[in-house]
């Protein structure tokens, strides 16, 4: 594909083809292309959340499918993972810029085991532009650095992700403990991730299932308002 490549200049593609080719580009790791692509579209007038999820999302989207396949292997896919992230860091300001009052606040982290932090990156941008304190804690997270975030910060909301079948059980260890210590219902727990559904939610504990990070957003705000109401009348 480089070799096609090398003529294109993208400020002159139109939107549609400039998208097409932010699919390939984000396919072949190309850092600086996704870099210039995402301030043309900028420059364009795109909203920041259009560039995400057309051109970044779903350029990752393609990626996943052939790393299934065997097509893409791990170096490669961690090139198109750093121009994903080159890209998302343009928009992050663009994102999170809000005048709003801080309506609550969440820890959120990636699993023990599981080193995928891409959506993880991108939820905690969203509840950062919806008006949420977010503290990031990174991967890798075992049971331990969960409750002392939740101990330091105290948050109204937990948020977990996991990206591999193998780590997603690990949640319920961490609500296991949680309920362990008299805790668990002391926070909104919300887990996503690509392999997590409904039911996998409900059967570890957690208070929600969150399918992406606008769904996150929603949920997180209708939990909040509803702890609220249930505070409100138990007083
Ligand atoms: Co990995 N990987 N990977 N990988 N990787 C997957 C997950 C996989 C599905 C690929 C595949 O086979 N199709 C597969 C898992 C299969 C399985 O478990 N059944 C897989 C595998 C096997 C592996 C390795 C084991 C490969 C190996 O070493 N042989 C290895 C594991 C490493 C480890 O964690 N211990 C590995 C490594 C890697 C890279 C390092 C190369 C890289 C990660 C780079 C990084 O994150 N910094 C990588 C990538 C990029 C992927 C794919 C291609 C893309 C993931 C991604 O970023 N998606 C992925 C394929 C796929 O998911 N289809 C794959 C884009 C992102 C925006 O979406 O993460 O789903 P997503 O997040 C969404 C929602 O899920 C939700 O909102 C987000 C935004 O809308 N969400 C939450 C996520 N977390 C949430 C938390 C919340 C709420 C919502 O809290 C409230």
């Amino acid at each position: 594909m480089a070799d096609e490549d090398e003529d294109i200049v993208l400020s002159e593609l139109d939107d549609a083809e400039l998208v097409q080719q932010m699919h390939d580009d984000l396919y072949d790791g190309l850092k600086e292309e996704i870099e210039e692509a995402v301030n043309i579209l900028l420059e364009r007038g795109w909203a920041p959340y259009d560039i995400l999820t057309q051109a970044l999302v779903e350029g990752m989207r393609i990626v996943g499918i052939d790393f299934r396949d065997g097509i893409l292997f791990v170096p490669e896919v961690l090139l198109s993972a750093n121009a994903m992230k080159a890209g998302m860091f343009i928009l992050r300001p663009l994102l999170v810029e809000t005048g709003a009052p801080k309506v609550g606040k969440m820890v959120i982290g990636t699993v023990k085991g599981d080193i995928h932090d891409i959506g993880k990156n991108l939820v905690g941008m969203m509840m950062e532009g919806a008006g949420f304190e977010v503290i990031d804690l990174g991967i890798n997270n075992p049971v331990e650095n969960y409750l002392d975030a939740l101990e330091e910060h105290k948050p109204e909301i937990l948020g977990m992700s996991a990206l591999l079948t193998t780590t997603m059980p690990y949640m319920k260890v961490v609500v296991d403990t949680m309920k362990e210590k008299g805790i668990r219902d002391d926070y909104i727990v919300m887990v996503g991730g690509a392999p997590l559904n409904e039911e996998f939610a409900d059967a570890v504990g957690a208070d929600a299932y969150c399918r992406d990070a606008a769904v996150t957003v929603e949920m997180a705000k209708e939990l909040i308002a509803r702890r609220h109401n249930q505070l409100g009348s138990s007083d």
